[in-house]
């Protein structure tokens, strides 16, 4: 049998080797807690949040990238998913007013637009040609559109197209919606998925702790009821993603209470199929001031993700928004998922001040960027069956 597995990008060791190449490594690092970190990585056991805390504080960039591609290549082999997709974004008109938006605008202003059902299906009917498998929606919080003129669109695309898979609604849409409609969280989402509901983006987390909350995005659903919809959404059948927005105002210790919280939902539920972490882009919004961390920095936070969340099956590095390169780039430090072709029909990055301002790659562009990096390209539909 041949025992030689890929571990790191293009290069090949024997796994019964991987203690004795780690002892060599680790004699390099003077710091005992981090080669005990290292240690549980290598062992496959789970980080404590002291441990996650350790690995931001301490480990580098190196170290962090091999410990990273070790637990990918455990997880997900040496593939690289995407899927093919487009999304709608219904409006950018928003009862609310997060602080680090650079996309709701007041109704009124030239920079806002509100699509009708019409016009939405006019997308929809774009893709009539082509491959795509999902859709994904999300839009500001509109002050007058209900559940059900959310649950007849989604009607009206599934009568449409039937095999195409609807992820829509962050769960800030959605406590908006039910609240309006005086429903409880089980009652919604099951009318939603009656409609035609698939699953549920990661958008709204933003980050858990109410302090940080209150000073970045004050009027937004809270974190008990971002996790609440997400969990109810599982117990339904309607898988979800999380995200974590990041680079902002938050400490690591945010951050890893963040995914601790995350994780411990997964542990109940299984219902997460990937993490996001969201870059803070500083363009056309008003922490602009904080400027952005560096692509050190986001290789390390998903290295850092990717080795804290060991139940949470997939890490996206979600192109649009930290460029192709650094998409490219994190595979080798933790993630497995590049999301999709988009074919330009998102706008909430590129008015952050997004590194790709028309986000749009073929099939082929994408499988392309992954064999370069050194991975094998796995097209995926939305439950990551590999097409
Ligand atoms: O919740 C808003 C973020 C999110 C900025 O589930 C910003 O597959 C950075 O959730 N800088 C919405 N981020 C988008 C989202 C998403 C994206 C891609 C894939 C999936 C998925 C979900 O966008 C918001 C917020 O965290 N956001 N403004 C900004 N200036
Ligand atoms: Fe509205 Fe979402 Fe922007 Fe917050 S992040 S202001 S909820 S569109």
């Amino acid at each position: 049998m041949n025992s030689e597995v890929p571990v790191q990008g293009a290069f090949f060791i024997n796994f019964t080797s991987l203690r004795d190449l780690m002892n060599g490594l680790l004699t390099y690092i003077n710091d005992n807690e981090i080669k005990q970190v290292a240690d549980k990585i290598i062992a496959g056991s789970r980080l404590s949040a002291e441990e996650g805390l350790i690995l931001y504080n301490k480990g580098d960039l190196p170290l962090l990238g091999i410990l990273a591609g070790i637990t990918r290549r455990r997880i997900n082999g040496n593939k690289a998913y995407f899927n093919r997709n487009f999304h709608i974004e219904p409006t950018n008109k928003c009862v609310y007013n997060c602080r680090f938006c650079s996309y709701h605008k007041p109704a009124g202003d030239p920079e806002s637009w509100e699509y009708n059902h019409e016009q939405m299906l006019e997308i929809v009917r774009r893709f009539d040609s082509t491959d795509v498998t999902e859709v994904h929606i999300v839009g500001g919080v509109h002050p007058t559109h209900d559940i059900y003129y959310y649950a007849e669109l989604i009607r009206k695309i599934k009568e449409h197209r039937p095999s195409l898979h609807i992820k829509a609604f962050s769960a800030i849409e959605l406590d908006y919606m039910f609240t309006k409609a005086g429903m409880t969280i089980e009652e919604g989402l099951a009318l939603l998925k009656d409609y035609g509901l698939n699953s549920i983006p990661g958008g709204g987390a933003e980050i858990f702790d109410a302090e940080l909350r209150k000073k970045i995005c004050a009027e937004k659903s809270s974190s008990e009821l971002w996790l609440s919809i997400h969990e109810t959404a599982h117990k339904l059948g309607l898988p979800s993603n999380a995200t974590m927005l990041y680079g902002h105002i938050e400490t690591y210790s945010h951050r890893i209470r963040h995914m601790e919280l995350l994780r411990d939902l997964q542990d109940r539920t299984g219902g997460f199929n990937a993490f996001i972490p969201l870059k803070y882009k500083k363009a056309n919004n008003s922490m602009g001031y904080l400027g952005e961390v560096s692509v050190i920095e986001d290789l390390r936070n998903y290295a850092v993700a990717r080795l804290f969340l060991d139940n949470i099956p997939h890490i996206k590095a979600y192109w649009p928004m930290i460029g192709r390169e650094t998409a490219q780039i994190s595979l080798s430090f933790g993630t497995d998922d590049l999301d999709g072709t988009i074919d330009d029909t998102t706008r909430i990055y590129s008015m952050a001040g997004a590194e790709d301002a028309n986000p749009s790659m073929s099939t082929k562009d994408i499988s392309a960027l992954i064999r370069e990096a050194g991975f094998e390209p796995a097209e995926r539909d939305s439950y990551y069956n590999i097409k």
